[in-house]
């Protein structure tokens, strides 16, 4: 695999989620696959989850791992071609991809959305410059509109739990107080779409994701209607797609905060959330302590899907 953005560079998901089982019945069955081989993960945003886990599962294969924090101790990167650089920025990206991709074998990349750009977000700017100047392997470790390890992770976790061969699965918005980008959405409503699960978005008008990644899922406004006989409910917040709102709050209306009364519509589903996650805003106390809260072994699973992913990516080198 040359390099990771989204749902189809992973192929067919019943081959990759073997693998990644195989990967979890025996993490360190590849020790040697990644001698002398190093990983230089690049942030450009924060990060515990994606940070930790992936470092471990390069471990796991016996990798070497650098990391970089952009904004911590590097030069300030400018980003866009033309730019007479007389401000704050003194290297351009278009300089330090090649530089990186001479120190390492594999790269990984966290560039958000800007939330200003829908145009330059949507085109995934950041990433695709890592792909065309590294000469690596790229994957995204959650860029502009997709968050492809985590939603392989989520995948990987709702078959671990399911109790039924095609569980109803609903997507929730939920309040928050500052703009979020619509990546984790984006990413795990396209991985859903890729299975033959019974896949449901709620949200508040105003909230539409972009068609392309809403694919044949169903949109359901009311989330009474939504959550009825749910087996999983997968919480996120996202701040507007559609114009003239792109990147803004429009509500933070705690009616859609995920509680116990919510939950009760359900069919003793199961509680999701990518993480980081802000309680009482996005879910309740109660819920996400409860039994049914699978928050924890859903962010243990990122790095099964993160090693399934180094796994394959060394092997193709
Ligand atoms: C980020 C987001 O919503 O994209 C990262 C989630 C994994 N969340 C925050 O910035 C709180
Ligand atoms: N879920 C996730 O990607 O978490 P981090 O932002 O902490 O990496």
């Amino acid at each position: 695999m040359k390099q990771f953005t989204n749902v189809k560079d992973i192929g067919p998901l019943n081959e990759a989620l073997h693998d990644a089982f195989e990967i979890k019945k025996d993490r360190y069955a590849f020790t040697h696959l990644g001698k002398n081989k190093t990983l230089l993960m690049i942030f450009f945003n924060s990060s515990l989850r994606t940070r930790l886990s992936t470092q471990k599962a390069a471990m796991n294969l016996g990798m070497n791992v650098m990391v970089l924090d952009v904004n911590q101790g590097a030069w300030k990167l400018e980003t866009e071609r033309g730019v007479v650089m007389d401000g704050d920025k003194a290297e351009h990206l278009l300089e330090a991809i090649p530089v990186m991709g001479s120190y390492c074998d594999i790269i990984g990349v966290r560039s958000f959305a800007g939330l200003t750009d829908k145009k330059s977000d949507y085109e995934e700017k950041v990433l695709n410059q890592f792909i065309k100047y590294s000469g690596r392997p790229v994957f995204s470790m959650e860029a502009a509109t997709r968050h492809p390890l985590q939603s392989f992770a989520d995948l990987i976790t709702i078959e671990e739990f399911k109790t039924k061969e095609k569980p109803k699965v609903v997507l929730t918005w939920a309040p928050h107080p500052k703009a979020l980008p619509q990546a984790v959405a984006n990413s795990f409503a396209e991985w859903m779409n890729a299975t033959d699960y019974d896949f449901v978005i709620t949200h508040p008008e105003g909230y539409e994701l972009d068609p392309k990644f809403v694919g044949k899922a169903k949109v359901e406004y009311d989330r009474e209607k939504a959550f009825k006989g749910a087996d999983f409910i997968y919480a996120k917040n996202w701040s507007a797609y559609t114009d003239p709102n792109y990147g803004k709050v429009l509500n933070t209306d705690r009616n859609w905060t995920v509680d116990t009364r919510s939950m009760a519509l359900t069919d003793d589903a199961f509680f999701m959330h990518c993480l980081p996650v802000r309680r009482n805003m996005i879910v309740s106390d109660d819920v996400i302590e409860s039994e049914k809260s699978i928050v924890i072994p859903e962010a243990a699973n990122r790095e099964i899907s993160a090693q399934t992913v180094l796994w394959r990516m060394l092997r193709s080198l």
